[in-house]
């Protein structure tokens, strides 16, 4: 009697772990046919005295469903440096596969890759080496969180303290 009660019961578990598991699955499905699905939001900015920029509602939730772009452009011989808010939250996955932040070291989507960010630890100052950062936040069908918020600020390309450093460009 109690042999079948707790078979009973471990059969019971194993359902519920394949629905969650089929849930998941549900999520990468979708995941795969967001571009369709995602709203388009962020910006194209360069203000010369550096500004701030967040995740959509920051810092309530992000809304699901969410592509957002954002561009920051530098004068000439400036470059980037970029500072994530320790208030920060984005749904963790491995690899962070869902919700993520990805940076790019240039202007485009194709420029080379600095990180992909996720989870509950703010990523670390991040520099460009010339006049573009490329910021994408991606938010899929599901579980949302708080978001982030970053500072940027703009510093100039080469170290002027170093008078080593000029000798080498000459
Ligand atoms: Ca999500």
């Amino acid at each position: 009697m109690i042999y079948g009660r707790s078979l009973f019961h471990i059969v019971a578990s194993l359902i519920i772990f394949h629905l969650s598991g089929a849930t998941k699955k549900g999520t990468e499905k979708q995941t795969t046919s967001e571009t369709q699905k995602s709203v388009q939001c962020g910006t194209w900015t360069k203000h010369a005295e550096g500004g701030i920029f967040t995740s959509p509602n920051y810092p309530s939730k992000y809304p699901p469903d969410r592509e957002c772009i954002y561009i920051i452009e530098a004068a000439p011989r400036q470059c980037i440096e970029l500072y994530f808010d320790e208030k920060y939250s984005i749904e963790p996955s491995w690899e962070c596969k869902f919700d993520h932040i990805e940076v790019r070291d240039g202007p485009f989507g194709f420029s080379p890759i600095i990180g992909r960010f996720c989870g509950q630890q703010n990523p670390p100052v991040i520099k460009s080496s010339g006049r573009f950062l490329w910021i994408k936040f991606f938010a899929d069908g599901e579980l949302e969180s708080m978001g982030f918020s970053a500072r940027y600020n703009f510093t100039p390309d080469l170290p002027t303290f170093l008078g080593l450093r000029d000798a080498e460009f000459q």
